[in-house]
């Protein structure tokens, strides 16, 4: 899948990523920097010290059994200083590159990146046994063995199992063959998918400005592309990508699973760190408060933890609810969904083993002592109840420790009572219609309503009217807005359709009990004529004439204002009262500040009109006068 659009923009070349996982100087770098022929060790100091310190990237070619396949590696470092970086560098990946020493044999990282593994249940991975120059081949079997039996304990499951020399090239033949059946048997990405890239490194290109990096997992970037950028802790915002690279080349578009570099505009290199987020624009909810199900009994972990999730980090406070049941409050809002999964890390723990008394699983016991400072989570629910009554913790453990990582839908609509379908989209659940709409719900207006939400609502509205029509018998009709307001809707849209379950009338944005006609009689035609005129044109004001042949006289067009359909401005100026803020978007875009005849240009209409117009938006506090010639627009 690759072609050219224009001179070296190559247009999509999709690939796999690997993450490299092992003890520290087992011999990662020098395996990645031996198939790749790329250093992955970036920084001076890092070569200096023969070590490891951040993320590395390289990337190379590989035959498989498809075909040639391109597959960059992101190497990690295995000092357990560095543990954050390392968690974020296997977060986003698909596949694990695991390196043990032929001479070493399983150490302490080596248990503690098989840990992280097994908490994130990550199931891809190719163990590859180094250094074998450095142990004969007894040991290096014995290693390979060893190793291989505890991977397989893990989520890896059995994997394939290699043996290497990174300094003499023996065996890495037999790496490759091995990694490209790797690459083959994974499963294949959704290009269409929503976009959510975990920023793994950002830094300022002289030029061209802000540049992130990180594994897009699944979705599709193109340059000019929107994007929501959800930065912690300056919440989110929308910036475009201006530029896009993959593997050092220029790309008008990458898909998944690629290594990307997306160059941002609209953000400073300072505003976007590693663990933040770049997403498709309200395709995801970001959320701080998640329920969901440990690795171990919740009651064994201190209150207070580190949760990894992607490239994220972000202090976490743990609630038992019951079993592994728990709700997570984090100290930042994260993008997350059910199914996802995470990973608890206690930093203390690491430092001093032992600390917290536990009795470990199989799994941890022969993973090594250092698992039990990770716990695994999975995400069941990213948007849960509150737990105000009594025993509510209790009852909300038991559904969260049955959920399966897939949410209900009929269960989630009953208890928000309605839920608009692009929020539940967001959540992880289905945007169904039609047939597909679960018994006990209803889709309107692109919101799912529970039913007795939805009986309520329609008794509602019959009172609301009702109560209008007696309280203003001149103008017994309900604008919409007003019967949102009055039943607290999510969405305008959903008041016709509530209307004619009601047995209401619906017509010229007002609800009505049936046979109540509008209160301005005959000159509603002449109104609908003038608001049509305006819609099209909205600053073309009808002279005094034109109203009174549409039989709008004062009376008239005091209902109407009063109905919300027009605005009107002094000198019998009258225009929609959308009219307004229409104005405004014009005004924002002239040089500032501008003079009168300015504006009367820019809004393609006369001084009748722009005057007041303008006077009215100084009244609202949306342009000022800087003098007695000029005006702004207030920022
Ligand atoms: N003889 C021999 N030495 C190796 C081999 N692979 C790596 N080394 C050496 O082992 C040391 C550590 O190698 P690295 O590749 O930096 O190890 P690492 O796992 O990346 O280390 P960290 O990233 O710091 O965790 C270096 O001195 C390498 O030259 C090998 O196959 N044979
Ligand atoms: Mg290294």
């Amino acid at each position: 899948m690759s072609g050219v659009t224009s001179p070296g923009h190559v247009v999509a070349t999709a690939g796999h990523v690997v993450a490299t996982a092992g003890h520290v100087d087992h011999g990662k770098s020098a395996l990645v920097r031996a198939l790749t022929g790329i250093e992955p060790d970036r920084w001076e100091q890092e070569r200096r010290r023969g070590l490891t310190i951040d993320l590395g990237y390289a990337w190379t070619q590989l035959s498989t059994p498809q075909g040639t396949r391109t597959v960059a590696f992101v190497d990690v470092p295995g000092h357990r200083r560095f543990i954050g970086n390392m968690l974020a560098g296997l977060g986003p990946a698909p596949a694990v590159l695991f390196v043990v020493a032929a001479d070493e044999g399983w150490r302490a990282q080596s248990g503690e990146h098989l840990a992280a593994c097994h908490a994130l249940g990550l199931r891809h991975g190719l163990l590859v046994v180094t250094r074998t120059d450095l142990a004969g081949p007894e040991r290096t079997a014995a290693t390979l063995a060893d190793a291989r039996e505890r991977l397989a304990r893990s989520t890896l499951g059995p994997t394939a199992a290699v043996a290497c020399s990174a300094r003499t090239g023996e065996g890495l033949d037999a790496v490759r063959a091995a990694l490209g059946a790797l690459l083959v048997g994974l499963a294949p990405p959704d290009p269409a998918a929503r976009v959510r890239l975990w920023v793994d490194r950002s830094f300022t290109i002289k030029g061209a400005g802000t540049v992130v990096t990180g594994t897009l997992a699944a979705g599709t970037l193109s340059v000019g592309d929107e994007l929501e950028l959800a930065a912690s802790p300056s919440g989110s915002r929308r910036v475009r990508v201006r530029g896009l690279q993959s593997l050092e080349q220029p790309r008008e578009q990458v898909t998944p699973t690629a290594r990307v570099a997306v160059n941002l505009r609209g953000v400073e290199a300072g505003e976007v760190r590693r663990g933040d987020a770049l997403l498709t624009p309200g395709a995801w909810r970001r959320t701080a408060t998640l329920d969901g199900q440990l690795g171990r009994a919740a009651h064994d972990l201190p209150e207070r933890l580190m949760m990894h999730v992607g490239t994220a980090a972000v202090p976490v406070r743990i609630r038992p609810l019951a079993g592994t049941a728990a709700r997570l409050t984090l100290a930042a809002e994260l993008a997350l969904v059910p199914g996802d999964r995470a990973l608890l890390r206690d930093p203390g723990a690491a430092s001093a083993p032992g600390g917290a008394p536990r009795s470990p699983s199989v799994v941890e016991a022969s993973i090594g002592p250092l698992a039990q400072a990770l716990t695994s989570v999975l995400i069941v629910d990213a948007d849960p109840p509150e737990l105000r009554r009594r025993g509510a913790a209790a009852a909300r453990g038991a559904r969260v420790s049955a959920a399966d990582g897939r949410l209900d839908l009929t269960a989630e609509v009953a208890r928000r009572g309605h839920l608009a379908v692009s929020t539940a989209v967001a959540l992880g659940l289905p945007d169904v219609a039609g047939p597909g709409v679960p018994n006990g719900l209803r889709r309107v207006a692109d919101h799912y309503v529970a039913q007795p939400t939805w009986d309520r609502w329609v008794a509602l509205l019959r009172e609301a009217v009702a109560a209008r029509a007696a309280a203003d018998p001149l103008d017994p009709r309900l604008p919409f807005e007003a019967a949102r307001a009055a039943l607290d809707l999510p969405d305008l849209r959903l008041v016709a359709p509530l209307a004619g379950a009601a047995g209401l009338t619906a017509a010229d944005g007002r609800v009505a009990l049936p046979g109540v006609a509008s209160a301005l009689g005959a000159a509603e035609a002449g109104l609908r004529a003038i608001e049509e005129r305006l819609a099209a044109d909205p600053f073309a004001a009808p002279e005094a004439d034109e109203l009174a042949a549409a039989g709008l006289g004062p009376r008239q067009l005091a209902a109407a204002a009063r109905a919300g359909r027009l605005l009107r401005l002094p000198g019998e100026v009258v225009v929609q009262p959308i009219a307004a803020a229409q104005a405004m978007a014009v005004l924002a875009r002239l040089p500032q500040p501008f003079t009168l005849s300015q504006a009367r240009d820019a809004l393609g209409t006369t001084r009748r009109v722009a005057v007041p117009l303008l006077e009215h938006l100084d009244g609202r506090g949306w342009t000022r006068r800087v003098d007695g010639q000029l005006r702004e627009v207030v920022r």
